[in-house]
């Protein structure tokens, strides 16, 4: 099968997770990327955090899956030369260094552009271009606290929370693989490569976006009925933290069930749609409760929600997550338990639709990752194993020329 993204090849100068994530992604769906890493260190996730001495850290391997590895200096004029000619050939580039480190390679967009004019430049940076913070380098919780997401994420009486989910690395990284694929139709129609910027504080805001509209909500009517501070607590002027409460219209919250004592995940979410009142009552065996004037409606039931949740959990009590939320599917309540990475691991779900892959790897063994989340009728992606450090080197210098001669000498002065 040709994979759509076949014929594409990309220079991928990513490192740590925001790059990489992107440019991962684009090579499951058939890219050519070859990514080009200092020698002798390479990215800097090859060391973090290993498991394994002397093997990739899981961090590494798990972000750059289906890639070939170029070791190359781009500071040296050798390397320079070397990042040339693959710009000459290549469709995109893809970077997400420290503000300005590009440019001081000597690779501006302008040269890039006078390269290959049909070149894609994509970038990612903490902050976008002018920006009065747009010489910041940035990490993930930074982005998630300078795009809003830890000023409105946890309790309201703790500090602002850092969520696990990757708002600022890898949410980054699919925008700019959306801005990426855009650039590449739109070069279709015009022939010409374009800059292609996303910053992480402009990702993590645009997943909360429901949270600038409370701000506005907020500031029209002075309260949020949707939070937990409603009816009886106080609101100031900014978005509280809700806790673990509903983003829409819908309430909900995390309940305890069978085993909470010990077990710090026996928990479900457990969302209380409008419409589907009728059926909670019934699953819950309270039907005195659907035509009840203090529960029938939501603006009923809200001053005494956390009143409601407490009977839900009473009914939880002796149910473990899985058998609760066996029971209330069939009432059609969204609902799930809450899920351990273990859990997920090991899930037959998951690893039949090839969302949790094992991958063979030269010097780790088999390893687990997250495949594609994205599913096609026509595609399977394949993970295949990430690779180890310059393992392509010599293939990528064949293709664009270099005798074993001149590759020796390459690596004689360090240049690759
Ligand atoms: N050959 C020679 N030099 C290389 C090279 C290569 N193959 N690859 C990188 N370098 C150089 C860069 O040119 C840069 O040199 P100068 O600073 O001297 O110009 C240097 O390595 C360091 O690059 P950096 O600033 O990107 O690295 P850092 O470790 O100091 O910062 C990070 C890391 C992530 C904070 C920064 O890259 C950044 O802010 N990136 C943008 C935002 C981002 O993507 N952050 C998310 C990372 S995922 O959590």
């Amino acid at each position: 099968m040709t994979k759509p993204l076949e014929g594409i090849k990309i220079i991928d100068f990513t490192h740590v997770q925001a790059g990489p994530a992107c440019t991962q992604l684009l090579a499951w769906f058939g890219a050519d990327v070859i990514k080009v890493e200092r020698p002798g260190s390479g990215d800097v996730t090859r060391n973090q955090l290993r498991d394994i001495p002397d093997a990739d850290a899981l961090y590494f391997t798990m972000l750059n899956s289906n890639k070939k590895s170029l070791t190359l200096d781009t500071k040296k004029p050798e390397g320079k030369e070397i990042l040339e000619k693959l710009v000459r050939e290549s469709d995109v580039l893809v970077e997400n260094f420290g503000p300005g480190a590009l440019d001081r390679m000597g690779f501006s967009w302008e040269r890039l552009n006078e390269l290959n004019p049909k070149m894609i430049v994509a970038s990612v940076k903490g902050f976008s271009d002018g920006h009065h913070y747009d010489d910041l380098k940035v990490y993930e919780n930074v982005a998630q606290c300078a795009g809003g997401a830890a000023s409105t994420t946890g309790f309201w009486d703790g500090p602002p929370t850092i969520s696990a989910a990757a708002l600022g690395d890898s949410n980054t990284g699919m925008h700019l693989a959306i801005g990426i694929l855009t650039a590449l139709l739109g070069r279709d129609k015009t022939g010409k490569g374009q800059k292609v910027a996303v910053s992480m504080q402009d990702s993590v805001l645009n997943l909360c976006r429901v949270k600038l509209r409370d701000q506005q909500r907020l500031e029209r009517v002075g309260y949020l009925e949707e939070y937990p501070q409603y009816p009886h607590g106080e609101f100031s002027d900014v978005v509280p933290r809700g806790g673990n409460a509903g983003g829409g219209g819908q309430p909900g919250w995390v309940l305890k069930c069978k085993g909470w004592e010990t077990d710090p995940n026996a928990y479900i979410y457990f969302t209380i749609q409008g419409h589907a009142w009728e059926p909670i009552c019934k699953a819950l065996g309270k039907p005195e409760w659907i035509d009840d004037p203090a529960y029938k409606t939501a603006e009923a039931r809200q001053p005494h929600i956390f009143d409601i949740f407490k009977t839900i959990e009473g009914w939880l009590a002796d149910k473990t997550k899985f058998e609760a939320v066996d029971i209330l599917r069939k009432f059609d309540i969204p609902c799930a338990p809450v899920l351990t990475m273990k859990e997920l691991a090991n899930d037959p779900s998951l690893r039949a639709s090839g969302t949790i892959v094992e991958v063979p790897h030269k010097k780790r063994g088999t390893y687990l990752t997250v495949g594609s989340p994205i599913k096609f009728s026509d595609l399977k992606p394949e993970v295949t194993a990430s690779p180890l450090l310059g393992e392509h080197t010599d293939e990528v210098l064949a293709s664009l020329g270099y005798s074993q001669q001149q590759i020796f000498n390459l690596r004689e002065v360090k240049a690759v």
